[in-house]
């Protein structure tokens, strides 16, 4: 599958033991009042794993100790043509520490079968599934200027 080449690079970072996973309530910036997994922008010199590390720690207060890589996601907005945002996914399976509120994010635990999907990015719909289910993916996302998503593609790899 081919990607379109992002303007920013970020991770995204869910706690997951079935069948409970960890979201937070994003309090402010970019995707705000939304549920979502942890991560945020990879800065120059960082490695995406250190970024798991780095963002879990700062918005969540937890160490992760055993994670890895689900896919990658790209997401375009119809609406501003030069963004492009790249999203690496992780499964955190193992962390230190427990999670507490910050001033970016107030955690909760969710069962699999009860998630705030109307509190959720609109993409979530389409991947969660796989990611649930163990699969490592990639995807590429358009969305329109209502923040819904108007085309993708997605594969398993
Ligand atoms: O640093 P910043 O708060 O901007 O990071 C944004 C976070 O949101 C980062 O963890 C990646 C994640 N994210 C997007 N777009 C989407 C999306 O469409 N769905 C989900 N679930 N997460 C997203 O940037």
């Amino acid at each position: 599958m081919q990607h379109p080449t992002p303007t920013k690079i970020t991770t995204l970072c869910l706690a997951y033991k079935h069948p409970k996973i960890l979201l937070g309530l994003k309090k402010r910036g970019f995707g705000e009042g939304r549920w979502n997994g942890y991560g945020g922008k990879v800065e120059k010199g960082e490695t995406l794993e250190e970024n798991v590390v780095r963002e879990m720690q700062e918005e969540c207060g937890i160490t992760p100790t055993k994670f890895e890589n689900r896919g990658v996601m790209y997401f375009e907005f119809s609406e501003i043509p030069d963004q492009v945002y790249e999203v690496n996914l992780f499964l955190i399976e193992e962390y230190i520490g427990e999670p507490v509120e910050t001033e970016e994010m107030k955690p909760q635990w969710f069962g699999v079968s009860d998630l705030p999907w109307d509190k959720m990015w609109d993409d979530d719909r389409i991947w969660y599934l796989l990611f649930l289910e163990g699969k490592k993916f990639e995807g590429n996302f358009l969305f329109d200027g209502n923040e819904k998503v108007i085309r993708h593609e997605i594969e398993v790899i």
